[in-house]
């Protein structure tokens, strides 16, 4: 059965997708019209996938398809095309959590492995409006409260060990999207390897170090096999400012497509990592020097609003949950005693959260400058002699995070940190985090 699915899998064409739409129920009517009225734009601009934004008379919608490549790379980098199932059952199982914070799911095909769902207007990529220098006061609160919700009710301290252990069968499946993110994030970045990129020959010196440096490459070691055995909760798996889609007023997380179980604090990691990689390019963003500052203190605001918020609801999640829990059995902690217990426990785990969240913002820093996916914030710095410079100081603050845990306990401390790498430069040994 399967064979045959895969066999009629097709790659749809721009002119196509009107007609796929038609018969799909509920589609044609929210689109209104007839499927010459509807108007098909390529909107596609991440590396893996075909996008589709579809407006009719009544209203849009998104039409996203899984290539049988890595989009950016074609046919030289084959990926296998069911991440759309896993990026539908994502959205689906989170759908009822996360309280409008990410689009609905309106479709899925399981033959051309096509997700249809709503078509965000007039929301922009958030790294997008970070490059800008564009203000969104709801974001970081947004975000917060989606991963608070999405992790906490998939984890096991709101689930049977069945429920729990059904995601994990579901998602483990991921195999494509999970070898993407074990080589581009944990491997390639500490290896020569044809597709890693980086600004040459500013960086080589930068590559080399990290190439050569064990501690880093121990702490990093640690990091993989935390990510590999701790199935904590049903993760994005990857979320970084392009999969977050912003107004003003309102904040959308898209793009679940790498989802699978694993430690909480990779996805809080990945948007605080993202945060910090646009505090480094913005060196070079803003038109001065008042602008700049105004613009960076708003993102460690963001980082700290970020992260308080998720531990603030995380909290409160647990604290009002009352359901089945094969974690923490509500049984063993009614009386005062076991109340204090509770709390002391809780405090360990968002403290556990925390140290895998500054880790895993590390090395998200590392790979989009040490890597094959490079990100805007860096690439709109024309100049590669400064591009380089700003992103050494995110290897330099990366390095340190990484291979001295012990002094990040705090995100005060993590924040004080930012700024001291800044001036790295491009000499490892001369940068803070081989001097310290
Ligand atoms: C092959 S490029 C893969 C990267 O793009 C996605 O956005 C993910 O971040 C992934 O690591
Ligand atoms: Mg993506």
């Amino acid at each position: 059965m399967g064979d045959l699915l895969a066999s009629q899998y097709r790659v749809l064409s721009n002119s196509e997708i009107a007609g796929f739409l038609q018969p799909v129920i509920g589609i044609a009517d929210l689109l209104g019209g007839t499927p010459h009225d509807w108007q098909v734009n390529d909107v596609a601009d991440g590396n893996l996938n075909a996008v589709y934004l579809v407006e009719g008379p009544r209203g849009g919608v998104c039409v996203k398809q899984s290539l049988p490549w890595v989009r950016v790379a074609k046919d030289t980098w084959p990926l296998p095309i069911e991440r759309a199932y896993f990026e539908s059952e994502y959205m689906q199982r989170i759908e009822p959590f996360v309280e409008g914070r990410a689009p609905k799911f309106l479709h899925f095909d399981p033959v051309l492995h096509v997700i249809v769902m709503e078509r965000l207007q007039p929301h922009i990529i958030l790294r997008q409006g970070l490059i800008e220098g564009r203000y969104f006061p709801k974001v970081a609160e947004s975000v917060a409260d989606y991963v608070a919700a999405a992790t906490f009710f998939t984890s096991d301290i709101a689930n049977t060990f069945e429920r729990k252990f059904t995601d994990i069968a579901v998602f483990s499946g991921n195999h494509g999207l999970q070898r993407i993110t074990l080589d581009l994030i944990f491997t390639d970045p500490y290896v020569e390897v044809w597709r890693n990129r980086f600004v040459r020959p500013h960086l080589v010196a930068w590559a080399q170090a990290l190439r050569d440096d064990v501690a880093l490459k121990a702490a990093v070691a640690r990091h993989r096999v935390n990510y590999l055995t701790r199935p904590q909760a049903l993760l994005h798996g990857d979320l970084h400012s392009g999969s977050v889609m912003v107004t003003e007023e309102d904040t959308r997380v898209i793009d679940g497509e790498f989802a699978y179980v694993g430690p909480i604090g990779f996805d809080i990691g990945a948007f605080i990592g993202n945060l910090l990689l646009a505090w480094y390019a913005k060196a070079e963003h803003a038109e001065t020097s008042e602008q700049r500052a105004r613009y960076r203190l708003w993102i460690l605001q963001q980082i700290r609003l970020f992260w308080e918020r998720f531990r603030s609801r995380f909290q409160a999640h647990w604290a009002a949950y009352s359901g089945p829990s094969d974690a923490y059995p509500g049984s063993h902690f009614v009386s005062a005693a076991g109340r204090a217990s509770l709390n002391e426990q809780q405090a360990a785990f968002l403290d556990s959260v925390f140290a895998d969240t500054v880790a895993y913002a590390a090395l998200k820093m590392i790979r989009r400058v040490i890597g094959f996916a490079q990100v805007a914030d860096f690439l709109a710095i024309e100049d590669e002699h400064r591009r380089a410079l700003a992103q050494a100081g995110a290897l330099s603050l990366a390095r340190e995070l990484l291979v001295h845990p012990d002094r990040y306990r705090s995100l005060d401390a993590v924040l004080a940190a930012v700024p001291v790498h800044e001036s790295a430069g491009l000499i490892p040994t001369d940068a803070p985090a081989y001097r310290q």
